[in-house]
């Protein structure tokens, strides 16, 4: 099986890839831009010969069609994913995220490659605090930012291509992952780092708003699971029923380190912001069977924290340009 990987370079992409290379015997390609949120050296350590990287733009379909044309499934990762950047340029977002995944449908529609589609849990806008009710495969969309917009747009254009073209596509829309490789402009990794670098942590607003955490793991697990044994045209919810508020996260962090819980700052909210997100992936664990093996999220949290301790050579040269972004936004 040749497998081509849109993204691979990047934080969840690159860990699929090695779960690829750990799981199974697939060669795979990995067509990835390589911008600012890419990492060369998180794909290093892969058998030579397995996999393979071409340096190339997925909306550019000289680039895409005979990349797809070697394929036997396709794996679309490719996006800009950061809400922050989103609600300061939008534009590379609708390149990537929406003429990026409609470059790759008229390839895998041509050639009759099968496709998975890479997506997120904020399609579906949020939730209230105390909703019962978490997101489900017939969740109405509901995007909030430029960055959801385009991710929600990028998946109607995979259904439309499946009912009017047949071809055989599926979708998955994954809860926040966290874990090693994750760009330091993220909730996560920023917190993490800017407490080994002598900083504090920096929540949005009250640091009420919640998110459903998931390992990357899980979620690489999650796709390779739905490419195997998938229907094609179906939607799979991914999760790993990981709720918690930024504040707890953050607490957490702090706990973990030896430091007083209370050793944050509250900062400027993002307009916009998602209140909460929450997955029910009754569908997935049901039809396929896929279950989530990081099932501890603070034992998950100490293990991702070491990971950055370790590779502070890989973060450090960034940190200064990433906070002082964030700092133009008060944040
Ligand atoms: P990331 O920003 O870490 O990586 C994105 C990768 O895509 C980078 O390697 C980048 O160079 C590449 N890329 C960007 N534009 C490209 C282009 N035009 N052509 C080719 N390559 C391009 O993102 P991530 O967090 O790893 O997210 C991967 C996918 O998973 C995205 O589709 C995202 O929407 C989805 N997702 C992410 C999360 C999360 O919590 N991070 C949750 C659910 C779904
Ligand atoms: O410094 C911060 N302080 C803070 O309170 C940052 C960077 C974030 N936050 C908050 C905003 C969110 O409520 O933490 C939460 C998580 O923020 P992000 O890491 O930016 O993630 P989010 O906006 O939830 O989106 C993520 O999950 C869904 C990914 O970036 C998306 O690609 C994915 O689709």
């Amino acid at each position: 099986m040749h497998v081509l990987v849109t993204g691979g370079a990047g934080f969840i992409g690159s860990n699929f890839v090695h779960h690829l290379a750990e799981h199974t015997d697939a060669r795979v390609t990995v067509l990835d831009k390589l911008t600012y949120a890419a990492s060369r050296a998180s794909l290093d350590g892969l058998p030579p010969g397995r996999v393979a990287l071409v340096v190339g733009d997925v909306a550019d379909a000289e680039t895409v069609d005979p990349l797809v044309a070697a394929a036997d499934v396709v794996v679309h990762f490719a996006a800009e994913s950061h809400n922050d950047n989103s609600l300061h340029d939008p534009s590379p977002f609708v390149h990537t995220n929406l003429v990026g995944t409609y470059t790759l449908l008229e390839a895998v529609r041509q050639h009759g490659t099968r496709l998975h589609h890479v997506s997120t849990d904020e399609v579906y806008g949020d939730l209230e605090l105390d909703d019962p009710a978490r997101f489900t495969e017939s969740t109405p969309y509901d995007p909030s930012s430029p960055y959801s917009s385009t991710k929600a747009g990028s998946d109607l254009l995979v259904r439309a291509w499946v009912r009017s073209f047949a071809v055989a596509a599926t979708i998955s829309n994954c809860s926040n992952n966290y874990g090693p490789w994750q760009h330091i402009e993220k909730f996560i990794p920023r917190q993490i780092t800017n407490l080994i670098d002598g900083r504090r942590p920096r929540l949005y607003g009250e640091g009420r708003n919640v998110r459903d955490w998931i390992h990357t793991s899980d979620h690489s697990a999650a796709v390779w699971t739905i490419v195997q044994h998938g229907r094609p045209g179906e939607t799979y919810l991914v999760g790993a029923d990981g709720e918690r508020s930024n504040r707890e996260v953050v607490e957490a962090i702090l706990r973990i380190m030896g430091r007083s819980e209370d050793d944050y700052d509250l900062v400027a909210d993002r307009p916009g912001h998602d209140l909460r997100y929450a997955i029910d992936s009754t569908k997935l664990r049901t039809e396929l069977g896929w279950s989530p093996s990081f099932t501890d999220f603070e034992e998950g949290l100490a293990a991702t924290l070491q990971w950055y301790r370790d590779h502070e050579a890989w973060w450090r040269p960034h940190k200064d340009a990433v906070e002082a972004a964030y700092a133009r936004s008060g944040q």
